[in-house]
């Protein structure tokens, strides 16, 4: 009697990958990252700003082994956090804030920790003794490098990865393993063709050109990781959003069709994704603490959320907001009195 053929582990990691939800598995050789060239030139442009963690440690990027001696494979996995459109969505609202689509529900790391640590047990219950590492935004590594590496999508021009099924409204997560692997395919094609939406949408004008992006015109660097004052031009165009940015995403045709995400930790929760500003620009710092500590919100600060709250509020220009911008005149914090000084000025000349 012919024996079956054993599953490959290959297999059996990408079964066990999609039964822990992730839509999308590949596996990438873990040698140099493609992309290296790309990032020196964009660090040496100044375009990261302020993100020194990305000039520091940005030659750690350049192969793996950086951050797990003796890897061999790197299993990239990406999860989709796609709304279900609500009633009225991309509308709006007086005295509401957007908050991009990602950080509507849980903080992805900690769901994507926990789940590649999931994958990494299984792993280690078939080959007892491999070593692995999760690797989420957590330790330098240029994720979409590798995920487009191990087949997962092309780089969109508007840098983000892209997929024919998904679209770009995914988290890429990696695993490291010193466990030699067969790699997938690189995705080799492109699908964007001429089209240039995402380039042409963008408010701040901070695409320099198709695939690169100077960091410090995007809205999402801006209301996320910049401390301090926001640059004057910039504070028009980045209208009500107050946490991230997702309108080069919103244009993209390969996002129109793809399926909305099945992670239940991902659904916006009652803070969802429209916020109310006169509620944030005021808030205590115990109260930002108790209300985002968990959340993906945290990592503006109490500062940056109540900079962005003023900006947005300016925006819409409503005067029901001039109390709470009177009152953010006194903040201890020179970035919010300026932004409310800003905006009131604005409501003002309306
Ligand atoms: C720094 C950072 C940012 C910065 C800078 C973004 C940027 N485009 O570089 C800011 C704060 C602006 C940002 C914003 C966002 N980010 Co971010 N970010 C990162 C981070 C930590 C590093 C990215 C990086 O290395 N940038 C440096 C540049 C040089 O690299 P790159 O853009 O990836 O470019 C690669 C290729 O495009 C290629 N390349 C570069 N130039 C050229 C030129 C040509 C001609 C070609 C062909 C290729 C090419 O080489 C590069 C290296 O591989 C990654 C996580 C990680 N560790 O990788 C998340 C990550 C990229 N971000 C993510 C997300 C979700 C976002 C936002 C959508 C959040 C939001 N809604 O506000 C926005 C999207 C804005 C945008 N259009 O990119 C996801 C993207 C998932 C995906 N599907 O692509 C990541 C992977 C996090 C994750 N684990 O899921 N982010
Ligand atoms: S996230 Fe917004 S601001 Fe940043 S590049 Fe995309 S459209 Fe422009
Ligand atoms: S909007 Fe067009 S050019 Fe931009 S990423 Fe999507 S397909 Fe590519």
């Amino acid at each position: 009697m012919k024996s079956l053929p054993m599953p490959s582990i290959e297999l059996g990691i990408k079964e066990q990958a999609h039964a822990l939800g992730f839509e999308l598995v590949g596996i990438a050789p873990a040698s140099d990252a493609d992309g290296f060239a790309h990032l020196e030139d964009w660090l040496a442009q100044g375009f990261a700003g302020e993100m020194e963690y990305m000039a520091r440690h940005a030659e750690a990027r350049r192969n793996p082994q950086s951050v797990l001696p003796d890897v061999r494979s790197v299993v990239m996995v990406a999860i989709n956090y796609k709304e279900r459109p609500a009633a009225g969505s991309g509308q709006q609202t007086t005295n509401k804030g957007r908050v991009s689509c990602y950080a509507g529900g849980a903080d992805y790391h900690d769901v994507l920790r926990a789940k590649l640590k999931g994958l990494l047990a299984w792993i280690q219950g078939e080959n007892p003794g491999v070593r692995g590492r999760a690797v989420i935004d957590t330790a330098p590594l240029l994720e979409r490098d590798f995920a487009r590496r191990s087949g997962l999508g092309w780089f969109g021009k508007n840098t983000m990865l892209l997929n024919r099924w998904l679209g770009s409204y995914f988290f890429l997560g990696a695993l490291l393993l010193d466990l030699e692997l067969q790699a997938d395919d690189p995705f080799s094609s492109s699908h964007c063709g001429t089209c240039t939406r995402c380039l042409d949408a963008c408010p701040t004008d901070a695409f320099v050109g198709p695939f690169q992006l100077d960091a410090r015109r995007c809205i999402s660097y801006l209301t996320i990781e910049l401390r301090g004052v926001i640059l004057e031009e910039l504070r028009a165009p980045m209208d009500d959003w107050v946490f991230g940015c997702d309108i080069c995403q919103e244009v993209c045709p390969w996002n129109r069709k793809a399926p909305v995400g099945r992670e239940p930790s991902f659904m916006p929760t009652q803070a969802g994704t429209q916020i109310d500003l006169v509620e944030i620009l005021n808030l205590s710092d115990e109260d930002f603490r108790s209300r985002f500590r968990d959340t993906p919100l945290w990592r503006a600060g109490r500062v940056g959320l109540a900079r962005n709250a003023a900006i947005a509020l300016g925006n819409h220009g409503n005067e029901h907001a001039v109390p709470a911008l009177r009152q953010a005149l006194a903040d201890v914090d020179p970035a919010v009195r300026d932004a409310a000084a800003w905006a009131l000025e604005r409501i003002r000349n309306r």
